[in-house]
């Protein structure tokens, strides 16, 4: 299908559409200068994901995983938020204003979205400026590179506030994201491999549920022949589909 054909189908079905939902991943991100996971430059491309991202790994090399956290928390401190995020939450403004709700559910720990301005936001893999023990229940929220590695209340170890591999999204994320997706008659999903569970089953839930799925991405996933696939970089395709001019 042509880009003209498509923001025509967009709008079409827009025009009665009362939700509409993103799905985003580090995809949307990279343009900011994030690396994404899996891509030929992506994090996991030299280090096993197990290793970085999952308690097994932490517990059996804390310093290489806080490293791996300190500079991305660097770097994401550095970064701003794109054409793509800054498109995504001027939308959700200007639905606002005809009574249609626009809500983003990102797997991204990074606060791109925030920082473009979503209000409507669901973090379903966490936050890397959160930090928590543990052992017991403290936790923190600071915007800097957390540089401490122990926990000021029992002494044990600190980690960051994010889901790894094996553990479960943060209770009541994945029960709101699940309804919103079951509820959305548009689902966008931009920027994710979408192999990564439960993240990945949102569009197909959504689907079956009866919502167009438009997916932004510069490659195929396995969400795309499910979906109107639109080929490229979220920060040209986002503004461009929604129509939205961003500086
Ligand atoms: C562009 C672009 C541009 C580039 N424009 N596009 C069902 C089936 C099979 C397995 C499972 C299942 N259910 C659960 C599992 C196990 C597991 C899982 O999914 N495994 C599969 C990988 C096989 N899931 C879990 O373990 C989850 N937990 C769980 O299920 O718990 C159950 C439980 C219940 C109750 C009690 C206890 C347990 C947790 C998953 C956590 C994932 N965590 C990470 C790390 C987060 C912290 C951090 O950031 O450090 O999340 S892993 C990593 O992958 C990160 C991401 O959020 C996630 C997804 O990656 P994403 O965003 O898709 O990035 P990439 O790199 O993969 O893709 C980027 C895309 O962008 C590409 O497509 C590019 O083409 C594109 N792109 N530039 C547009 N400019």
């Amino acid at each position: 299908m042509e880009m003209k054909d498509i923001k025509e189908k967009f709008l079409e079905i827009l025009e009665k559409a009362k939700n509409i939902v993103f799905l985003t991943g580090a995809g949307i991100s990279a343009e900011s200068g994030i690396k994404t996971f899996r891509g030929e430059d992506g994090y996991y491309k030299n280090v096993s994901v197990m290793k970085l991202a999952s308690v097994e790994g932490f517990l059996e090399n804390p310093k290489l995983v806080w490293q791996w956290y300190n500079e991305r928390q660097e770097n994401i401190l550095k970064a701003k938020p794109n054409p793509a995020h800054k498109a995504i939450a001027k939308f959700e403004k200007m639905m606002e204003k005809e009574g249609k709700k626009v809500y983003v559910i990102t797997q991204n720990v990074d606060d791109l979205h925030e920082r473009a301005g979503s209000n409507n936001l669901l973090k379903l893999h966490g936050d890397i400026f959160t930090v928590k023990c543990i052992s017991c229940d403290y936790k923190e929220n600071r915007n800097e590179v957390i540089k401490e590695r122990n926990c000021p209340k029992c002494g044990q170890l600190i980690r960051p506030d994010v889901v790894w591999f094996g553990e479960a999204l943060p209770v009541g994320i994945y029960e709101k994201a699940y309804q919103l997706a079951a509820e959305s008659d548009i689902f966008f999903v931009v920027g994710t491999s979408a192999v990564v569970y439960p993240a990945a089953y949102l569009p197909v839930l959504a689907s079956s549920s009866g919502a167009t799925i438009f997916e932004v991405n510069i490659n195929e996933t396995p969400i795309s022949s499910n979906a109107i696939f639109l080929k490229g970089k979220a920060g040209e395709i986002l503004p461009e589909i929604l129509n939205i001019k961003v500086n």
